[in-house]
């Protein structure tokens, strides 16, 4: 396994949410689960992740944004296809879940847009990506970088 040059700030990030996550009442009921993330070609290109957000708790949870050491503007995008085929992606905005239920990421939808990476995505590492909830909750999660063709964290 490569070191990531992230290590440090890591574990930083992971005790922090650890500590907090619970106190607060939304996001300790939200499960990410299957996140991850393809190999970028260059840093002066996006990249994007993707994973499953689902509320298991009793109250809706609000997702307000996102923040990562990977990269300068995280932003929640979402890819639309007009009647002509032709596919653009704009930002999101706050995205609603209601308790029971779970908000996809993922290729041609909802994703979340790494704006100015701050270093090459190369396969097999890994980054730590924060939901922002608008209770003031946080998730942080491990993200999985793979193959620069990859269609889903099967492949
Ligand atoms: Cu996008």
């Amino acid at each position: 396994m490569k070191t990531h040059t992230f290590t440090g700030k890591l574990a930083a990030l992971l005790t922090f949410g650890a500590l907090s996550v619970p106190a607060l009442a939304g996001p300790g009921d939200v499960v990410v689960e299957n996140a991850w993330s393809r190999a970028s070609i260059g840093v002066n290109r996006p990249g994007a992740a993707y994973m499953t957000i689902r509320n298991t708790g009793d109250e809706p949870v609000t997702l307000i944004g996102l923040t990562t050491p990977l990269a300068m503007m995280p932003e929640i995008h979402e890819t639309t296809t007009n009647a002509k085929g032709v596919s653009s992606m704009s930002p999101a905005g706050e995205i609603a879940i209601a308790p029971g239920e779970s908000v996809a990421l993922e290729p041609g939808g909802l994703h979340a847009m790494l704006m100015r990476l701050q270093e090459l995505m190369t396969e097999g590492d890994t980054f730590t990506l924060t939901l922002l909830f608008d209770d003031g909750g946080e998730v942080t999660v491990e993200v999985p970088i793979l193959g620069i063709a990859a269609r889903g964290p099967e492949d």
